[in-house]
């Protein structure tokens, strides 16, 4: 596929070789014995049979809708038996998914349609009060598929057909998905990710993590999260036979009562929700006792909160420092109790190459932070389409800079111990500093706008925006910038937290804008 940077050729030898990549693609990921249930999503319950079938009809309908084998199809669905459909189905004939979230909004949307100029857009008919009908009106896509009322557009439930062999199947080195990155420029970067490096991902997370048959995983991220999907995540359980629970959220109300009715066994969450569920067992009372494992990851998780889950709630924790463009780190099911609470974890892979570097790109002492770099079989090699960005973003020899600063242990355990990229990590949730200040640019009241990440108990940091204002314009307020914001079509988890107005922002020597200085500011 043009745009997309493939992995050097003596590499993908030693990684065929060596065992990492196989010739199975995401399209053979349902492995559980026919009769077993798959996935039970709101009033679905489908057994392997069911779901094997639903996918393989719902592909010969995308093919008789004209989607091809290497297209893009930009998908946003909540956590729904739809989306896991749409998933497999579109894997299954070799058209990529682009994985949107369905937090995001016009500008997202329209961005990485554009983008992955793609050829259809899947969304579901609405989200409370949000019309993904109205916004799909405005795109430029051939073909608008929905789940629930479609309006003018073509129903997923028509999207269906007599199963086919597809008649051109992806080979295992093609792109199977895209992912999106957090980003740290203006636009979230998509991430090719091949059907060989994806597959090894879920497959070596899921023999980490002690995946098995007898596995029941509830998924309360967005199913369309790396995390979720596939570290082990949703295809995780599929290739080793266990059972999928989706649940809509990670609220206690909903999540709970989820775990108690499907005896769920493992559960992937972010840092606040944790925190969350590590309270609300005080006056919840539901059983979660069939809970063995609790995943925390997207963002670091205390270690002092992380010493309270097994007597709080029952069960091992596991820290979990992934990132969608590959390079995932897992603390060991058996590894001691210090590190597993004071520990990101380690390379999940023998073949996941790691360097800690100083600003010079020299590696730093042993122990000492610097910012981490990777190569491996399942870290990408280029952002989709984005040659001045992957220049930055890789070293000559193909490293990816990760904008993570970290200390590795004798042990090879990572402590993530701060970050370089302009970005902020709102409870796991990313936002690009650039992008939200692009947006804030656009105001008539707003001069200059500087967006930083402030320390916060619940959500490790919040958003804050610092606004330079044009001269006799009075100062917007919160309320002001998030309709702004909202007109804009951009995704509410971006919007800030908090303003601040000053007259000018401090610099660096070299005259960029001092993001320490003005959390500094704040947090004194
Ligand atoms: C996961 O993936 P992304 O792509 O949303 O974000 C990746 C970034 C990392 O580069 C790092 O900055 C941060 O999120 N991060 C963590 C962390 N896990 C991710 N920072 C500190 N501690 C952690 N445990 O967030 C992601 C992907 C797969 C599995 C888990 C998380």
């Amino acid at each position: 596929m043009d745009g997309v940077t493939p992995w050097p050729a003596d590499l993908a030898a030693r990684y065929e070789a060596e065992g990492y990549w196989s010739d199975r693609v995401l399209g053979g990921v349902l492995r559980g014995a026919p009769g077993k249930t798959a996935l039970v999503a709101g009033a679905d319950r489908l057994t392997y049979a069911e779901l094997y079938l639903r996918a393989a009809r719902t592909a010969a309908g995308f093919l008789d809708l004209g989607v091809r084998k290497g297209d893009r199809v930009v998908v946003q669905l909540p956590n729904t038996a739809a989306f896991v459909v749409t998933f497999l189905a579109l894997v299954r004939i070799g058209a990529a998914p682009v994985l949107a979230l369905p937090a995001h909004r016009e500008s997202e949307i329209r961005y990485l349609c554009e983008l992955a100029e793609a050829r259809a857009y899947v969304c579901a008919d609405r989200d409370g009060d949000f019309d993904y009908r109205a916004m799909a009106r405005t795109l430029p896509v051939e073909h608008v598929v929905v789940d629930g009322d479609a309006e003018e557009f073509t129903p997923l439930a028509k999207v269906d057909g007599d199963p086919v062999t597809e008649p051109e199947p992806p080979a295992p080195s093609d792109v199977g998905v895209f992912l999106l990155s957090g980003g740290t420029t203006g636009l979230p970067k998509l991430i090719p990710r091949t059907h060989r490096d994806y597959v090894y991902n879920l497959e070596a997370s899921a023999e980490v993590c002690g995946f098995t048959s007898s596995t029941v995983y509830l998924v309360v991220l967005p199913a369309a999260h790396n995390f979720a999907l596939a570290c082990p995540g949703i295809l995780g359980v599929f290739a080793t036979g266990g059972t999928v629970v989706l649940a809509p959220s990670g609220s206690p109300d909903e999540a709970f009562p989820l775990i108690e009715r499907e005896r769920a066994t493992v559960c992937a969450v972010v840092p606040p929700i944790a925190l969350l569920w590590l309270d609300a067992v005080t006056w919840q009372d539901e059983d979660l006792s069939s809970l063995r494992l609790l995943q925390v990851g997207g963002a670091k998780f205390a270690a002092e909160r992380a010493a309270e889950v097994p007597d709080v709630l029952g069960c091992q924790v596991q820290q979990v420092f992934g990132m969608a463009e590959g390079l995932l780190n897992y603390t060991r099911l058996d590894d001691p109790r210090d590190l597993v609470e004071r520990t990101q974890g380690r390379p999940l892979s023998p073949a996941d190459e790691i360097r800690v570097v100083d600003a010079d790109g020299a590696q730093v002492a042993p122990g000492e932070v610097g910012e981490l770099l990777t190569r491996g079989p399942y870290t990408l090699r280029g952002y989709y389409r984005a040659p001045e960005h992957n220049a930055r973003s890789f070293t000559p020899d193909g490293f990816y800079r990760t904008g993570d600063l970290v200390r590795r242990l004798p042990s090879g355990h990572l402590i993530v111990e701060g970050r370089e990229k302009d970005q902020i990590n709102r409870g796991g949730d990313k936002i690009s500093a650039e992008e939200l200040e692009g947006h804030l640019l656009a105001h008539p009241a707003i001069h200059d706008a500087a967006v930083v990440g402030v320390p916060d108990p619940m959500m490790g940091e919040r958003t804050c925006a610092f606004l330079i204002l044009r001269d006799g314009e009075k100062a917007p307020d919160l309320r002001d910038i998030k309709d702004f914001l909202r007109t804009r079509g951009v995704a509410a988890y971006k919007f800030p937290d908090r303003l601040e107005t000053t007259d000018t922002f401090p610099r660096t020597p070299v005259g960029k804008v001092s993001k320490k200085a003005l959390t500094a500011r704040i947090t004194a």
